[in-house]
């Protein structure tokens, strides 16, 4: 399995405030907490090994401190997303520069649609949510691109198919299984998420360490259960724009 070491971050602007967001409280988000909170995330990043490259926050793009959804790093290459929101399109041109330092750049382009959030990578599968924002034409054009198998899966409720399962690292899964269907798992092992803990079925996997976030003590259990390390951050801000853990961070696997 190829391990990632280095990673993008990119801090929230004072936009921010304005993210798009389906969450009762999104007109409550507090700059000044989201920041401090993106800070200790960091900082987690780097407990877990990885190298943290802080990019420039963008003032004209609310949800850009999500950047994961900007592209996919896949066979040494950065896939720059088709992004289906209009407000979020010129994200992506704005990595694109930066990445382009870093390693091959491609763009996908209309009509497929696809944001990172719903790509999720396995040793020998790459899984494609099928959600609002990422369409059957992103299966095809993935599958263009990588001799792995690509399959997609259904996202029932939720934004993005990692919302609602992420990797553990091997063959071991965390999953809500009621926003996503789970057949195309099933040569997996997973750990459910217990109803009221569905939000941390959104973590992060760097080697043996797993961050979370804080506040789902049930699942940090059981996933020290399986010999891990958790690192739990405090994600109330971006909770509140419908952001997780993943979300904000673009691992860099060469
Ligand atoms: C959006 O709606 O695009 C952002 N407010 C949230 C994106 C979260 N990203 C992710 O799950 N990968």
């Amino acid at each position: 399995m190829t391990v990632a070491t280095r990673v993008l971050v990119r801090p929230p602007s004072l936009n921010f405030i304005n993210a798009l967001s389906g969450h009762p409280q999104a007109s409550q988000i507090d700059f000044q907490l989201a920041l401090k909170q993106h800070t200790a995330y960091c900082k987690a990043l780097q407990t877990a090994g990885l190298a943290v490259e802080i990019l420039e926050p963008l003032d004209d793009f609310p949800d850009s401190v999500f950047i994961e959804d900007n592209a996919v790093i896949l066979n040494g290459r950065a896939v720059l997303c088709s992004m289906k929101e209009v407000s979020r399109q010129k994200e992506v041109s704005c990595l694109e520069d930066v990445l382009q330092s870093r390693l091959p750049v491609l763009r996908l382009q209309a009509p497929v649609f696809i944001d990172g959030g719903d790509i999720l990578q396995m040793e020998s599968t790459v899984f494609v949510g099928q959600s609002q924002r990422t369409n059957k034409e992103a299966v095809e054009a993935l599958q263009s691109l990588t001799s792995k198998q690509v399959v997609p899966v259904r996202v029932k409720q939720g934004l993005h198919l990692k919302t609602s399962v992420s990797t553990l690292g091997g063959k071991l899964l965390v999953i809500n299984p009621s926003h996503i269907e789970t057949e195309p798992f099933r040569d997996f092992e997973w750990i459910e998420v217990d109803e009221g803990e569905a939000y941390a079925a959104n973590c992060l996997t760097v080697g043996n360490n797993v961050i979370l976030p804080a506040g789902f003590p049930k699942l940090e259990q059981r996933i020290q259960a399986h010999g891990l390390s958790t690192l739990p951050v405090e994600m109330s801000e971006f909770q509140k724009a419908d952001g997780g853990v993943t979300c904000l961070s673009l691992l860099i696997t060469l």
